[in-house]
């Protein structure tokens, strides 16, 4: 017997399963010819190819959805306007990709600094770099320079913007980094109280295979740092904690072993 695929069509009137994109959600369950379901992607990924609405439709006498999944990726650089989010590294919860430049903007209201928390963060010593800076580009005063496990617990903008670079160079990956963001707390307290209340730096770290000397942070306050033997201080100057509450320099670090691996890569 021939079946006429018209009929087939509506005998099998329901579309398959387009099951639940990675690193979303799905909303709907009904596969039926006509019904459509939704999808939205976890906060800090972004859609970058599907749709966020599917539509089970006949077409050329198939039961079809008329677009394909959602498909959530963390972005790699973007504009961020939004009183608080995620930023994650290209890749994430996988490792990052090699030869990356991937730049952040984080704008806030005027007047409004941007606190950034550093949930996870892992790279490469030395070659994947994650820098941020106090303003909305790349000339903007560099806060630091982040790479390893070396980085703050937080950090605080003095303007409200933040510009943030995160560059790999062509071999070895890890995990990246996982941060949040955000200008102003939901009841509406800015934490720019947070700043004004401060009367001292933040922790500014210490550098992977080194020391630091120096426990005070406060306004004046001189730390330095030494390294680790076999290593070597990338810059011998001490950091100051300036007025405005931000370290005079960035972070140090420590070369050595890595640097020879690295030369072999
Ligand atoms: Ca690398």
């Amino acid at each position: 017997m021939f079946l006429n695929p018209i009929y087939t069509a509506f005998r099998h009137n329901e579309c398959p399963d387009p099951g639940v994109p990675v690193n979303g959600k799905r909303f709907g369950d009904s596969l039926q010819l006509g019904s459509s379901i939704s999808f939205l992607c976890d906060e800090g990924f972004l859609g970058t190819q599907g749709s966020e609405t599917i539509t089970c439709i006949l077409k050329e006498g198939s039961v079809v959805w008329n677009s394909a999944v959602l498909r959530c990726e963390a972005p790699c650089g973007g504009h961020l306007t939004s009183p608080s989010g995620t930023i994650l590294s290209p890749g994430w919860p996988g490792f990052y990709k090699d030869a990356l430049s991937c730049a952040w903007v984080i704008e806030a209201q005027p007047g409004y600094p941007i606190k950034i928390t550093f949930d996870r963060f892992k790279t490469e010593v030395n070659y994947d770099t994650l820098e941020v800076r106090d303003g909305r580009t790349y000339s903007a005063p560099l806060i630091g320079v982040y790479h390893g496990t070396q980085v703050p617990q937080f950090l605080i903008s003095t303007s409200n913007y933040l510009y943030l670079l995160f560059s790999t160079d062509k071999s070895h990956s890890d995990i990246g980094f996982q941060l949040r963001y955000e200008s102003e707390s939901r009841c509406g307290r800015s934490i720019s109280a947070i700043t004004l209340q401060s009367d001292h730096c933040l922790d500014p770290g210490i550098p992977v295979n080194g020391q630091r000397h120096g426990n005070d942070f406060y306004v004046g306050a001189l730390v330095t740092f030494s390294c680790d033997s076999g290593y070597t201080l990338s810059d011998g100057e001490p950091l100051e904690c300036e007025p405005n509450f931000q370290w005079s320099r960035a972070l140090p670090s420590c070369e050595g072993e890595a640097h020879h691996e690295g030369a072999l890569k």
